[in-house]
């Protein structure tokens, strides 16, 4: 298996699979491809008929190559082809929810997402006024899930630092989440923390970060976010 990515230090969609993977034991490929220092992305989106966007997930299976696109639609994917890894819990109950949270990630926190994006490298504090009453509605939204999470994990028995205990898909998909709270200084709820520590803590996340403060291509407009 080969996944396409872009940048580690600001490519979001990018995290969510390679992160997935690793931390599941999935043994892949990968190819980055830096798109705005490149046109290689636009060269590889071409030869497959696709969006110039990453992550791409290609798999040879049953002698023919599958080209699945779409951080979710790879997330899901893998959850079929490696049933035994429980990509997604077991739990029934567990398993809506956090298809739920994963779905709302996939679709919306657009103020969060648009304010402060993606900056593994970075370490500020937001000014006030970058903390709009969308993004606040946003940061709100978030806590209100990870209560959610903490009470259906009680409720299941669920045991683990991971929003249902073991690592899922649904940490997957907030993982850029985690940077973005850390990287500006935001404020979500102790319950956030806790997960965010064991997410930070995660030696696949940390092997992701090192890769991202090597990396040399920059990208001033993200760079310049929450001041220099
Ligand atoms: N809905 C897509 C979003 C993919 C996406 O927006 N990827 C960004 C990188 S994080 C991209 O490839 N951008 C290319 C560009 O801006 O030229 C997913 O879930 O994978």
């Amino acid at each position: 298996m080969e996944l396409v990515i872009a940048y580690k230090n600001y490519s979001s969609w990018s995290l969510r699979p390679w992160l997935l993977m690793r931390v599941a034991g999935i043994e892949f490929d990968q190819r980055l491809l830096p798109f705005a220092h490149s046109d290689a992305l636009k060269e590889f989106a071409a030869q497959h008929d696709l969006l110039p966007q990453v992550p791409v997930l290609l798999d040879q299976l049953l002698d023919q190559e599958h080209v699945i696109w779409d951080s979710l639609a790879i997330a899901e994917y893998l959850a079929e082809q490696f049933p035994e890894r429980a990509l997604w819990p077991a739990d029934v109950t567990l398993r809506a929810l956090a298809r739920s949270a994963s779905a709302e990630m996939h679709s919306g926190f657009m103020a969060l997402r648009q304010t402060f994006p993606m900056n593994c490298r970075a370490q500020k504090q937001a000014p006030t006024h970058l903390i709009t009453e969308s993004v606040q509605r946003d940061l709100n939204r978030l806590a209100v899930l990870w209560a959610r999470f903490a009470a259906a994990k009680a409720k299941h028995n669920a045991e683990g630092a991971f929003l249902c205990g073991a690592f899922s898909i649904v940490d997957a998909m907030y993982a850029p989440v985690m940077w973005r709270v850390r990287g500006y200084g935001l404020t979500v709820s102790d319950d956030f923390v806790a997960w965010s520590a064991a997410m930070y803590a995660l030696p696949e996340m940390q092997e992701w970060l090192a890769a991202a403060q090597a990396e040399t291509w920059s990208m001033p407009q993200y760079d310049q976010v929450g001041g220099a």
